[in-house]
């Protein structure tokens, strides 16, 4: 009697005990993780994500009567791509006007209408800032070729150089823009050149004034005091040019990576990319909306660096050691899987960023696809595509998913036959919500860009609750990514991967004492065999459809287990 009844409070206790692991992790995962640290993010191409007045363009009460569908497929924070006011040179990405909502996409009204709704339901809103350039049309730039008051040293002017042999008019120097061949335009009013690392309708600002950047501040407080939750910040690398105190520019030396003169690779961009300044200017950022958060209380106020640029550079973005600067800073390896992609290369690359970026930061994110580059569908394959969509949320940190990726959306399949294509629209076709016209897109006679034709049977309420679509595995993934196992991160122990085979990923996930996921993944065509990899016996949470399994079979792993070609899984163990 007393035996069993000390037997039964043991067992008891030990429930306790458990119980008690499982609120101290939550506890710590609440605590400790915060928001942008495990956060599932998505982005919007506002023009393709759903038109609200017939116009055939994707608006902003388009993006609110959707704000619910990304609450049910458990998005924490959504960024949309630019939304100012501009000539549209650069699809948005040449401003005119910082503080103005491009009428296209509707007026400030809707812009707060969206805000609200998108906190009604906890969602976050991040909103792309672009401050490496803005439109020649900005009143900015116009005052600054009458060189007003404050206004003359507000973009990178520079003198004409005289050509000692013919005599003629010529650029500060030999620098070249990413989008044409020279770098530097002339102004005929001003009698100066003007540079501009994209298009000639974008000249760069000279961030080194201190009014550019007390503007630039202006900027992100008047989108905070809207209720912005952090912003995406463009073209890191492009900030800052080399100028001597004279006032004139050097010229970059030829790179010997091509002879094609008029190629951005011609010369080296020494004088014109990551300059050390660019990491000051983030972190005198970082101290303003730091600051902006102790005076306004709510969660904290991010920031998200869009930078291609070597590690080293990417991690001082981040923190030299003595200063801080971004939260993250996307993490673009993925975007360079292709279809001979294996689980070794998966591998490799996720090293490539772990072994710098967590090591030094405990900063991971991962980006499978963006506005700029086929779709993960096409460039990775479909076989594929749902396994990295598992791979990119089991991963430590933060998943970045680009609208439709969700549901396998692929690039559009046609040639390109309207005006002005851009050879990145078929990664920005109109959103695939159903079956109706325009995939629901739309309710007009046309859209901006067409729609992809395989829409009937791709898009949205064809995959609700069909178990194993795309639109499934990934709402199962973002729930994952909530649980203690996923937000334990931090621990000892929280998380590991590793290419098991040349075709085979795994990724381990624990709380310690309470739960223990594993992802199992076969990149190749092949079926694979696994022998003892633990001596749990666990159950099958996610199948992709390659899988032979159902969901709840129970799998025990001490024994030899297969894997079919394509197959990708998420394995549970309870405690
Ligand atoms: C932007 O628009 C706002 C409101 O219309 C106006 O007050 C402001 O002066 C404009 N700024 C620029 C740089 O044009
Ligand atoms: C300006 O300064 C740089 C660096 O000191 C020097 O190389 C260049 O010759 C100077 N140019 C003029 C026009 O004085
Ligand atoms: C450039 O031209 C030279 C001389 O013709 C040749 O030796 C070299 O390989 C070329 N370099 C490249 C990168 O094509
Ligand atoms: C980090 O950058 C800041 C600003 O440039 C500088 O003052 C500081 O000395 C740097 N810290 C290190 C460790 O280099
Ligand atoms: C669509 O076309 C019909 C018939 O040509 C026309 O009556 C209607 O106004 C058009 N709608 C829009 C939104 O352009
Ligand atoms: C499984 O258990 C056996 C016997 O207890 C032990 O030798 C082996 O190392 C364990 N394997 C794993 C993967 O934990
Ligand atoms: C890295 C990069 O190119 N960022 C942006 C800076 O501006 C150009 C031109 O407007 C945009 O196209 C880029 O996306
Ligand atoms: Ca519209
Ligand atoms: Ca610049």
């Amino acid at each position: 009697m007393v035996n069993s009844v000390f037997f039964t409070m043991s067992s008891m206790s030990y429930r306790i005990l458990q119980l008690l692991l499982l609120f101290i992790s939550s506890v710590y995962a609440a605590s400790d993780v915060d928001w942008w640290e495990s956060a599932t993010l998505y982005q919007i191409y506002p023009r393709s994500f759903m038109d609200s007045d017939g116009d055939g363009v994707g608006d902003l009460n388009g993006i609110t009567s959707r704000l619910p569908f990304l609450k049910e497929i458990g998005v924490t924070a959504t960024w949309l791509s630019p939304i100012f006011e501009s000539p549209m040179a650069d699809m948005g990405y040449d401003v005119t006007n910082f503080t103005k909502i491009e009428p296209l996409f509707g007026t400030m009204e809707d812009f707060d209408a969206m805000v609200a709704k998108a906190h009604e339901l906890g969602l976050k809103i991040i909103l792309d800032f672009v401050p490496n350039h803005s439109s020649d049309e900005c009143e900015w730039f116009q005052k600054s070729i009458r060189r007003e008051d404050g206004y003359d040293d507000f973009y990178t002017w520079g003198d004409a150089k005289i050509d000692p042999q013919t005599g003629e008019r010529m650029p500060p120097s030999n620098w070249r823009s990413l989008f044409e061949g020279q770098g530097w335009t002339w102004n005929e009013q001003r009698q100066q050149y003007y540079f501009h690392h994209f298009l000639a309708k974008q000249p760069d600002f000279n961030l080194r004034n201190p009014m550019v950047r007390q503007h630039l501040i202006e900027v992100m407080k008047f989108w905070l005091d809207r209720g912005v939750d952090a912003f995406r910040i463009d073209a890191v690398p492009h900030f800052f040019e080399k100028r001597f105190e004279n006032g004139t520019y050097p010229d970059e030396e030829v790179s010997g990576m091509t002879n094609d003169t008029t190629s951005f690779l011609y010369y080296t961009h020494k004088y014109t990319m990551n300059q050390p300044e660019n990491a000051e200017i983030l972190y005198e950022w970082r101290e303003f909306l730091d600051e902006y958060q102790q005076q306004h209380g709510g969660d904290t106020r991010a920031t998200v660096g869009e930078a291609y640029a070597p590690i080293g550079v990417l991690s001082d973005y981040i923190s030299n050691g003595t200063d801080v600067g971004l939260q993250l800073t996307m993490n673009f390896n993925f975007i360079q899987l292709r279809d001979t992609t294996t689980a070794k290369d998966v591998e490799r690359l996720a090293n490539d960023w772990m072994d710098v970026m967590w090591t030094k930061h405990k900063q991971a994110n991962w980006v499978v696809g963006n506005h700029d580059n086929s779709r993960p569908a096409t460039r990775i394959g479909e076989q594929r595509a749902d396994m990295m969509t598992i791979i990119a949320h089991a991963m430590p940190g933060t998943s970045v998913t680009y609208y439709g990726d969700e549901i396998g959306m692929t690039d559009y399949d046609a040639e390109c036959t309207w005006a002005s294509c851009d050879f990145r629209d078929p990664e920005r076709t109109p959103m695939q919500w159903d079956s109706t016209t325009n995939a629901g897109f739309s309710k007009g006679n046309s859209t901006w860009l067409p729609v992809n034709s395989n829409y009937k049977s791709l898009n949205v309420q064809r995959q609700r609750g069909v178990a194993r679509s795309t639109l499934y595995i990934y709402k199962a993934m973002t729930a994952l990514k909530k649980s203690v196992a996923f937000k334990s991160f931090k621990e000892e122990g929280g998380f590991a991967y590793e290419a098991l085979t040349e075709q085979v990923f795994q990724i381990i996930r624990t709380a310690p004492n309470v739960e223990e996921y594993r992802v199992l993944a076969n990149f190749g065509g092949q079926m694979e065999y696994l022998d003892g990899l633990t001596n749990k016996t666990m159950e099958y949470v996610v199948l992709n459809s390659y899988s032979p399994h159902r969901y709840g079979d129970k799998v025990d792993l001490s024994k030899r287990i297969y894997l079919m070609p394509y197959e990708a899984v998420v394995l549970r163990w309870v405690a």
